[in-house]
């Protein structure tokens, strides 16, 4: 058995290049992300911003019969949203450029129904990117592909103005993290367009890969979201959760936009041909646009805490949308709130009690560590075990007794998703090995599992790895106490 401390030891061996030597990573196991979904997945938290004709109207779903003149903010201000979202922590900020009512928020020159045809006539879209390029944040686009203003809804000629859009957004604003392909699409008796009867197959209507391949040719860094992908998922709820169990992989060929089987992309597939990490959606308040009436329905603390643990912890990202008010700002009592959030996540996750303990494994490969080329010169390590190996145990060694409720793992993703199942104990002082009383399952880990459970105070803890779709690859393990 070889024995190290875990992540000081190699990163300080790894900083030396003392083993530059690839042949100690394990075979990657399919599917795997591209690099792309792996730097996405560590943006962790970003916003969604719902705002449109729909603010000054008190509505969700738009007609698409508003005037363009009902769009008329007082004071709008795009750095006002950017920097409490820089507050927040978050990285990031996707803004529904057209929602379903098929308003634009910036002036396309496919459609008058846009900002240019209102009293405001500002390009909130320019004004957004400016602001994420200011202040350092990445910026994404919503175009929602179902249009209830446009006539041509449902014919061919919809499909091309469509795409025209996409490319406007693609080739204007600058770099684009992610783009939200939106699977809503109506129900029974609604209608698409302004003429539109409700004949369409949105499986093959838009043609998705079509506008799939304009997103990589213009924005080839870029993340596509729908309900399957390619680039992230929709979890399969709008409360913001991903499940325990959540695999970062579907089966490819099976989900497309509006799949009806959704529930099941709150953990994924597990036998998924198709790297697909879940993205959690939900708004701070109950509507995703700004009603006046849900001013004290703001999501407490609490309860954003909690969906933290649940998205980002279970594998997932959290997208979190703040519903613009009238005036064109994040209402104070959301920006408060989430100010107040981001500072508990900070506080509860800021002292790793098990930053300076001891790790030991009962298997490891043979040098006790793996590296991985980058392929830009850097390299990176985390324990990994022999290769056919499915079970092993972590131990790990606290020079004094800690107290703990919450143990953060994560995989080395670049190498797939590996782990089925695990639990976690710790030793009593008759030394005797004891689960951990957890109130959820103890399955997958993926590229962030954070797990809580029932304090308990010991100073020797484990991680009992009990099946794994190949050796695990583990390159990060913290322990904290949640007060
Ligand atoms: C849904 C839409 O119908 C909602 O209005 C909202 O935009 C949400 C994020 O996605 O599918």
């Amino acid at each position: 058995m070889k024995s190290y401390r875990f992540l000081l030891i190699i990163a300080l061996l790894a900083s030396l290049n003392a083993f530059a030597d690839n042949s100690v990573a394990p075979e990657a196991i399919r599917p795997v992300p591209t690099p792309q979904q792996v730097e996405w997945q560590k943006l962790e938290t970003y916003a969604f911003i719902h705002f449109g004709p729909n603010t000054f109207l008190d509505q969700e779903w738009g007609y698409g019969d508003a005037p363009a003149s009902s769009f008329n903010p007082s004071r709008l201000d795009c750095e006002q949203w950017v920097q409490t979202i820089v507050k927040a922590g978050m990285k990031g900020v996707i803004l529904t450029c057209k929602h379903h009512d098929g308003f634009c928020l910036w002036p396309s020159k496919y459609t008058d129904y846009s900002v240019a045809n209102s009293p405001f006539k500002r390009d909130v879209v320019r004004e957004l990117s400016d602001a994420c390029k200011k202040y350092g944040i990445r910026f994404g686009v919503y175009l929602s592909p179902w249009d209830r203003h446009q006539a041509s809804y449902g014919t061919a000629e919809y499909i091309t103005y469509y795409y025209n859009q996409l490319e406007e957004l693609m080739t204007q604003y600058g770099d684009v993290f992610e783009v939200w392909f939106d699977g809503a699409n109506g129900g029974d008796g609604w209608y698409g367009g302004a003429c539109e009867k409700r004949e369409i197959d949105r499986s093959t209507y838009y043609n998705y890969p079509k506008a799939w391949g304009i997103v990589n040719r213009l924005q080839p860094n870029a993340i596509i979201f729908s309900d399957g992908g390619p680039g992230c998922r929709w979890v399969g709820n709008e409360k913001g959760y991903a499940n325990a169990t959540n695999w970062a992989f579907v089966r490819g060929k099976e989900v497309y936009p509006g799949y009806p089987q959704y529930q099941e992309l709150q953990s994924g597939h597990a036998d998924g041909d198709m790297w697909c990490a879940s993205e959690c959606d939900t708004s701070i308040r109950p509507g995703w646009f700004y009603h006046e009436n849900e001013d004290d329905k703001v999501k407490s603390v609490d309860e954003l805490t909690d969906l933290y643990y649940r998205s980002v912890g279970h594998n997932g990202t959290m997208l979190l949308n703040f519903p613009v008010n009238r005036e064109g700002l994040i209402h104070p009592t959301d920006s408060a709130r989430i100010v107040a959030w981001h500072e508990r996540i900070m506080s509860e996750l800021s002292d790793n009690l098990l930053a300076n303990a001891k790790f030991t494994a009962n298997d490891t490969r043979s040098k006790g560590f793996a590296a991985s080329n980058m392929g830009d010169g850097s390299w990176e390590t985390y324990w990994a075990a022999s290769d056919g190996v499915t079970c092993a145990d972590i131990e790990i060694k606290t020079k004094k007794d800690v107290t703990l409720n919450c143990i953060m793992l994560q995989e080395y993703i670049p190498l797939g998703q590996r782990v089925k199942e695990f639990v976690i104990e710790y030793k009593t002082c008759c030394g005797k090995w004891v689960p951990l009383l957890v109130d959820e399952e103890t399955t997958t880990i993926g590229y962030k599992r954070i797990v809580r459970f029932h304090e308990k105070t010991a100073s020797e803890w484990r991680i009992r790895i009990l099946d794994a779709r190949a050796c695990p690859c583990i390159n990060n393990i913290e322990g904290y106490y949640i007060s």
